[in-house]
């Protein structure tokens, strides 16, 4: 059968870097070990979804697998309007948004299936039947719509439990070399699904209780190697970047990692970490095995806000602390924040600025937040009354802007406080960092940082100084 992928990466933040797509990575591998034909459809330019027209002219795909987050589900829509008329392709849209709000299928016209949750046997089952015609409507994992819009809604499967057996992801199917160029030489490797916690604000523990089994799950540091050493023969990149929820969640594991990394890799690299699990010994084996960064949520600067509102338990006396420990050992520290949250005011939102010049990170990203469909604070701003039903039809332009009506914290004080978080956040300690930043997450910024694509190593240089 042949299979064409689409991913759309639009309105998404970031100097013009492409992405790559795991979960697309690991299907498209799952495929083509079965002996289908895989093709991507990929844009970052809303102007240019009608492309894909040709890529199916070309192809002609027995099914169109769309993958999408919230954000992206309304050129999603675009698209299966644009491609109406082809009618001997099969639709199924998988992904974070349809596994937590699958009657998103109700709503999409022209889609006949989404996947709840992992996908690799759902669609392997799928393209085995759509092959040898036999009857699908009973596949675990999929809602189908049948005759006069009804919708067979299908179990899930239980989460995949031999994680080692999965194919190595596929990589060809992306321009890879181009994706690691375009986000300075770094490669982004993901070595485990799942996360224990809970935030209110998260999808991933959403996902987590979707499908039966252990959600949690981490390649054996045999696998997780092997894979890297076939990427670096492949390819040439300057670092990694770990892009798992939390690298840091089991002490041992990481040990046995880091003694093989170093050992088979031996490239720089910089991780995700939850606040609680930092301790010396693991921020000396990491500095060690030649970790340059670690990313930290502060989310939230109002200890009480954080623990009651975003399911956050973590004191400002241990987010200060393993900011100062994670530093004592040479390695830098990015905080990642939100504003805009369901019954903030301004004067918390202050609290989060406050916190993050104590501790002082090296980088940051704050982002405005967005409710998504699966989780507590998304019902809690649907029973509040915090964003209309048809919140999904708006673009959610990469989280600059708010979908919220807040009584507590107006729309237009929420967009100049995102704008100006950074420049608070600096400009006591570095005016360069506060006024590069300032410029970043200006109303131009955007605009301006695509124009000076070519010289985006010059300014990161230039600003992180
Ligand atoms: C790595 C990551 C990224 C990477 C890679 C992007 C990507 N889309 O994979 C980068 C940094 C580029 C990124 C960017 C963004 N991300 Co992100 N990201 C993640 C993260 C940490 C892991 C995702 C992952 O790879 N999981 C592992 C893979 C294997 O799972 P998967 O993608 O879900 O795929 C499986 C199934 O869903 C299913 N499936 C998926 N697609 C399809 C398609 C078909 C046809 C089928 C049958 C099945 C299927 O099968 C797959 C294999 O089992 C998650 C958090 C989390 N823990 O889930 C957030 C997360 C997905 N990201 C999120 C967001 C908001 C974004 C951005 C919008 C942020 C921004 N920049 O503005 C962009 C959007 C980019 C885009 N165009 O999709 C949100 C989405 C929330 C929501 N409900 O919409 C999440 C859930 C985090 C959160 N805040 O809760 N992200
Ligand atoms: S720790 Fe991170 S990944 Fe885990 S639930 Fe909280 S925000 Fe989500």
């Amino acid at each position: 059968m042949r299979i064409l992928f689409v991913y759309t990466d639009i309105n998404t933040m970031g100097l013009g870097a492409r992405s790559y797509h795991f979960g697309i990575g690991i299907l498209s591998a799952t495929m083509k070990q079965r002996g289908h034909q895989v093709e991507l459809f990929y844009t970052q330019n809303k102007n240019q979804l009608e492309n894909i027209v040709q890529v199916i002219n070309a192809f002609k795909p027995d099914i169109i697998g769309f993958t999408a987050d919230t954000t992206q589900i309304i050129y999603i829509k675009k698209i299966l309007a644009k491609i109406k008329c082809f009618k001997k392709s099969f639709t199924v849209l998988g992904g974070c948004h349809a596994s937590l709000y699958p009657e998103c299928l109700y709503e999409i016209e022209g889609l006949d299936a989404i996947c709840r949750g992992e996908g690799e046997e759902t669609l392997v089952e799928l393209a085995g039947s759509l092959r040898d015609g036999k009857d699908y409507r009973g596949i675990k994992g999929l809602w189908i719509k049948t005759e006069n819009n009804r919708v067979v809604k299908n179990p899930t499967r239980p989460f995949i439990s031999d994680f080692d057996a999965l194919p190595f992801r596929d990589y060809d199917l992306f321009d890879y070399q181009n994706i690691i160029n375009s986000d300075y030489g770094r490669l982004s490797f993901m070595l485990s699904r799942g996360c224990p916690f809970n935030c209110a604000y998260c999808a991933s523990p959403t996902m987590g209780r979707l499908q039966e089994g252990k959600y949690v799950r981490f390649f054996s540091v045999g696998r997780a190697i092997a894979e890297l050493k076939s990427l670096k023969e492949k390819y040439q990149f300057k670092t990694v970047f770990f892009a798992d929820d939390i690298f840091t969640l089991n002490k041992d594991y990481v040990f046995t990692f880091c003694e093989k990394y170093k050992q088979e890799i031996g490239i720089p690299f910089e991780v995700n970490a939850r606040i609680e699990t930092i301790s010396a010994d693991m921020l000396s084996v990491l500095k060690e095995t030649g970790c340059f960064k670690i990313h930290m949520g502060i989310e939230h600067g109002n200890e009480d806000f954080r623990k009651n509102i975003l399911n956050r338990s973590m004191s400002n006396e241990q987010i200060i602390d393993a900011f100062k420990k994670v530093k004592e050992f040479g390695i830098a520290t990015k905080s990642y924040n939100i504003i805009g949250f369901p019954f903030e005011t301004k004067e918390i939102h202050f609290d989060t600025v406050a916190l993050n010049q104590k501790v002082e990170p090296d980088a940051h990203v704050c982002y405005v937040f967005q409710p998504y469909p699966g989780t507590k604070l998304y019902d809690f701003c649907r029973q509040h009354n915090f964003i209309a039903a048809d919140v999904f039809e708006s673009e959610i332009v990469s989280r600059r802007d708010t979908v919220l009506n807040l009584p507590s914290f107006p729309r237009k004080e929420i967009v100049k406080c995102h704008r100006n978080f950074s420049y608070r956040i600096y400009r006591k300690k570095s005016l360069r960092k506060a006024i590069v930043y300032k410029i970043y997450y200006s109303q131009y910024g955007e605009r301006l940082i695509k124009i000076l694509s070519p010289v985006k190593n010059l300014l990161r240089n230039f600003a992180m100084k």
